[in-house]
């Protein structure tokens, strides 16, 4: 978009409808929003939606892993596991970031979370009972992530789309973590072959979940595409993970928990099962299995850490005088 109005005269400002026009146009070709160009209200609100959503989910995700990591079964594993716990409290920073630059307030999107008045993903609402988890978090969760992400490279908002070239490139190595990790699980025991089979059927169908509730029932998908926020149909992105993954399945060895699931001869994609909706209803309602932990962890870390912001804060001010 063209140079900042904000910070124009008043007299020389475009009015609202001329700024709307040239809001449109910069959609229209397809070029970015930046945080100092006008945008409508509804464009900033519903990034400051996604935004601090996708930030949560980053942050809320850290933990059904971090509860591996005093327990990985190696040194290896301990620090490739700390070293992925942290990339994902890095994309939270990114995120938070992001959401600043439309002026959203860190501190009062962590408010909102641990009050609920904002979500985080569903997935990570499941819990950890095995070290495949870990693995299959990598394999499906990341995977999951990557199919929904890669395409919020080009998201109309600058500094999101800038945050997701790097956050995917990450998410990338962390699937292909959890898949090797799985890989050496296949090769080893009975019990670990039927370890991975357990954390699979446990996590595919919440996956798919994750791509959002189906296309008639989406609300914002259709504004959101409009405004290039989302460039693809949550359905269209479900779809893409189901016809990348089942190949890896069938390499890994594992059987995914769907007797429908088949190849269409038609589309050459692969048809699959009804998703219970119910459960993603439930969970997002603050019912799943690991919701009250989930915030109540967050909560503690907000509270016990409160000192360490009071002790930065003051230290910053003394500096500044
Ligand atoms: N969970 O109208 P739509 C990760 C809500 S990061 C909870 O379709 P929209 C990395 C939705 O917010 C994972 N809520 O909404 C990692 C809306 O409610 P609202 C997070 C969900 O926004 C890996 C309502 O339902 N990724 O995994 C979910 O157009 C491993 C209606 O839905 C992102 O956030 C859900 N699954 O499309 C970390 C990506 N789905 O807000 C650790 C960015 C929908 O009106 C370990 N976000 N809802 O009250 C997006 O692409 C979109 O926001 C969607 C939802 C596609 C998630």
């Amino acid at each position: 978009m063209s140079a900042p109005t904000l910070d124009r005269p008043a007299a020389e400002r475009p009015d609202e409808a001329a700024l709307q026009r040239q809001f449109d146009a910069t959609i229209a070709a397809d070029r970015r929003i930046e945080p100092r160009d006008w945008m409508p209200e509804g464009y900033r609100r519903t990034l400051v939606r996604q935004i601090a959503q996708h930030a949560h989910s980053e942050i809320i995700g850290m933990q059904p892993e971090g509860d591996w990591l005093l327990a990985a079964p190696s040194m290896r594993r301990k620090a490739i596991l700390l070293a992925k716990v942290q990339d994902e409290a890095g994309h939270g920073l990114y995120l938070y970031s992001a959401a600043e630059t439309l002026g959203a307030d860190r501190a009062d999107l962590t408010d909102k979370l641990i009050e609920r008045r904002q979500k985080y993903s569903s997935i990570f609402n499941y819990p950890t009972p095995t070290y495949a988890d870990v693995g299959v978090i990598g394999w499906l969760v990341d995977g999951a992530a990557i199919c929904n992400q890669v395409p919020l490279c080009r998201s109309s908002y600058g500094p999101y789309a800038r945050a997701m070239i790097r956050v995917c490139k990450e998410e990338s190595f962390h699937q292909r973590q959890g898949y090797e990790l799985l890989m050496t699980m296949m090769r080893g025991t009975d019990a670990q072959r039927a370890m991975v089979q357990d954390a699979v059927d446990r996590w595919w169908w919440p996956s798919l979940m994750m791509f959002g509730p189906p296309d008639d029932d989406s609300p914002n998908s259709a504004q959101s595409m409009a405004w290039g926020i989302k460039r693809h149909s949550n359905d269209e992105l479900r779809q893409r993970f189901v016809d990348m993954t089942v190949p890896q399945a069938a390499v890994l060895g594992v059987t995914l928990p769907d007797q429908e699931l088949a190849p269409d001869p038609e589309t050459g994609r692969y048809r699959f099962g009804a998703i219970d909706w119910s459960e993603f209803k439930q969970v997002l309602a603050g019912h799943g299995p690991c919701n009250d932990e989930r915030i109540a962890r967050r909560r503690a870390a907000r509270d016990d850490n409160a000192w360490v912001t009071e002790a930065a804060t003051a230290y910053a001010r003394k500096h500044e005088s």
